[in-house]
């Protein structure tokens, strides 16, 4: 790069606000010199000092890890991890009976019939790829986060006001939900999900090794009732989806067309497609009653050939991975994997599509060449992408406009500039970079393997995820962060979108079942009650807690019961989170301040058994314990 370049990007910098330093360097022309200050100040921007908030929210995926985390933003900083489809050790998610009732109440029939015989109430594991915002009129309105479970075909949502799982239902018809986007006009509104893995439609055994009656799913989530608004049927199979900022479409990338069933079958042809769906037709032929009834669900076909106005298949090269739309509401890159180019589609022109037997590339305006592995596009709001290359282990900075005109002839180069990053990057995201207030200033390259960025940890590597200023067109890599299996997505998000309360509502809905049962057993939940109340073999014990004591400090129940214990936090402090935690009867769970949180179990143990506290909340905590008297049968 030329001096002039150097100090032309300096300049840029620092009317962007970058530190004295930079300024000063700059006008001294130290070439070298400059890039290190300019680096150490870019650098300053990511740390915070002790105390210092960000200006970010970061909602991570964890991959098969089955929870979603919340990091502080630029500084990385991991601030929660949220259990979603995994169990969680801390907050006995998926021992308590609220959140089991989560866990279970969306599984379909023959699921729950299925893990019952395996003496199980739901799956352990899940694997979570795409946490997504709700949106309202283009941009994230801070009330839920939506994401998928590739493993276990589910979806679930998170409340943005507890920071809490409330919902999790399992897609019917469809096989392993992989991607997932919130329609972003005029609100979210559906959830669009769409599975993987193509399977005989009544997927009973009467169909087994005959891929030609295999299919795909398509699904719509109402996200507001987390059910399932419809199902489109579709050839080959989906991978990643998006949709537009007018509502009016959603797409699917396909890697697999051919329906192949083994490696050089799915890499065969050398385009394969996107498939894009039209909602206006689909909700019209929901209307008409053009669909079938399957596992309680409306499925539309929009095959190939099914001469329906639901869908269209947009050739794209070759097996392509991510689709994002762009911040300007027109355009939609399709990140080619296997072929070095972005695929940019206009959604103004798909109308025609669907009006006309228009060629369906028509719609394709560009198709830059990029590098090795394009996966993902992210936007700046200032009309550039950044796309990662997966082979390439880098980040390439281009133009959108530049490369539309490339693509219409004209000699310009949409290529800005070109990071390398650590390594074999998937993901990337920018700041609101899925949303129309895009602020082009940071960057995230979610790399998969960390190689030697880090002290070594055996042979289970940490995977790397880095951060970039992309304030200049000379993006600059300021941080890197290690983290466990295996966040593919993130999003990033302005902090004032989202505004979690500190303490829960009594009235909360998620206790809704122990509230119903204190009334019926004559308990307030707020005060608990002195004895355990004894219904036959079941036997209720209502505590209630308040630092340092819990309100009982023995409780007695007979060896064989079937006992509940519903704990209430009276604290009304912020951050004054009690635990349960029953010694050798492998029970623990969270309870944060004015919530209550109960659990079921079987007393076989006789003997002593200490309860304590699990979190650490007082200077008296080691002694906010108590007993649970077991007398043995026959007694
Ligand atoms: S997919 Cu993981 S790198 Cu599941 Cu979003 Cu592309
Ligand atoms: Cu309550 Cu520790």
């Amino acid at each position: 790069m030329s001096d002039h370049d150097t100090k032309l990007n300096i300049t840029r910098r620092g009317m962007l606000g970058a530190t004295a330093t930079g300024a000063v360097l700059a006008g001294t022309g130290l070439g070298s010199t400059m890039m290190t200050a300019k680096q150490a100040s870019a650098a300053a921007k990511v740390e915070l000092a002790p105390g210092e908030l960000d200006e970010y929210y970061g909602f991570w995926s964890s991959g098969q890890t089955g929870e979603l985390r919340i990091m502080g933003f630029p500084s990385m900083r991991e601030l929660m991890r949220v259990p979603v489809f995994n169990r969680c050790s801390a907050t006995g998610w998926g021992q308590t009976n609220e959140s089991l009732k989560i866990m279970t109440e969306g599984l379909l029939p023959e699921t729950k019939e299925f893990l019952a015989k395996r003496g199980m109430k739901t799956y352990d594991n899940g694997d979570l790829h795409h946490p997504h915002m709700s949106f309202t009129d283009g941009t994230y309105d801070g009330r839920y986060l939506f994401m998928n479970d590739k493993a276990n075909t589910r979806v679930a949502r998170v409340r943005c006001d507890v920071m809490k799982c409330d919902k999790i239902i399992e897609i019917p018809n469809a096989k392993a939900i992989h991607g997932l986007r919130p329609q972003k006009f005029p609100r979210t509104g559906y959830v669009f999900a769409n599975g993987e893995d193509e399977t005989p439609l009544i997927n009973d055994g009467s169909v087994l090794d005959d891929p030609s009656q295999y299919v795909n799913i398509f699904t719509a989530i109402d996200g507001d009732t987390m059910e399932i608004a419809w199902q489109v049927m579709v050839s080959g199979n989906l991978d990643n989806t998006d949709c537009d900022y007018q509502g009016k479409y959603a797409f699917s990338t396909s890697y697999n067309s051919e329906m192949g069933m083994n490696l050089a079958e799915m890499t065969e042809s050398e385009m394969d497609h996107v498939v894009v769906f039209n909602l206006k037709e689909i909700e019209a032929g929901i209307a008409a009653g053009d669909y079938q009834e399957i596992k309680g669900v409306k499925v539309l076909d929009g095959r190939k050939g099914s001469n329906k106005k639901y869908t269209r298949y947009i050739p794209i090269p070759n097996s392509p991975h991510g689709i994002n739309t762009a911040p300007d509401g027109k355009h939609v890159c399709i990140n080619g994997k296997l072929s070095p180019t972005v695929s940019i589609m206009d959604v103004t022109k798909l109308d025609a599509l669907f009006e006309s037997d228009a060629d369906p590339r028509s719609c394709i305006v560009g198709e830059p060449q990029l590098g090795l592995g394009p996966l993902h596009t992210a936007y700046d709001g200032q009309g550039n992408a950044f796309t990662t290359l997966f082979l390439d282990s880098q980040i390439v900075k281009w133009n959108i406009d530049k490369a539309i005109r490339a693509y219409n002839g004209e000699d310009v180069d949409p290529i800005i500039s070109k990071v390398d990053v650590h390594y074999q990057p998937g993901h990337n995201s920018t700041s609101m970079g899925e949303t129309k207030e895009a602020d082009g200033k940071w960057l995230i390259s979610m790399n998969k393997f960390s190689k030697d960025r880090f002290l070594n940890t055996g042979p289970l590597k940490p995977e790397n995820e880095q951060v970039i200023d992309i304030s200049t067109d000379e993006m600059k890599v300021v941080h890197d962060g290690p983290t466990f299996a295996e966040p593919h997505d993130s999003i990033i998000v302005r902090r004032d979108i989202v505004n979690p309360v500190n303490v829960w509502d009594r009235n909360d809905p998620t206790w809704e079942d122990a509230r119903k049962q204190a009334e019926a057993d004559g308990v307030d939940l707020e005060e608990g009650a002195e004895e355990p109340i004894r219904d036959g073999n079941k036997v209720r014990v209502y505590m209630v807690s308040q630092a340092p004591t819990f309100s009982l400090e023995k409780f007695t129940v007979k060896q064989g019961d079937e006992v509940t214990i519903y704990v209430t936090n009276l604290d009304d402090v912020d951050d004054v989170t009690h635990g349960f935690c029953l010694g050798n009867y492998g029970i623990a769970f969270e309870v944060a301040p004015q919530a209550t949180a109960s659990i079921t179990f079987t007393a076989d143990r006789p003997g002593v058994h200490w309860f304590y506290c699990q979190w650490f909340c007082h200077a008296l905590h080691m002694e906010m314990r108590g007993r649970m008297l077991v007398e043995p049968q026959g007694a």
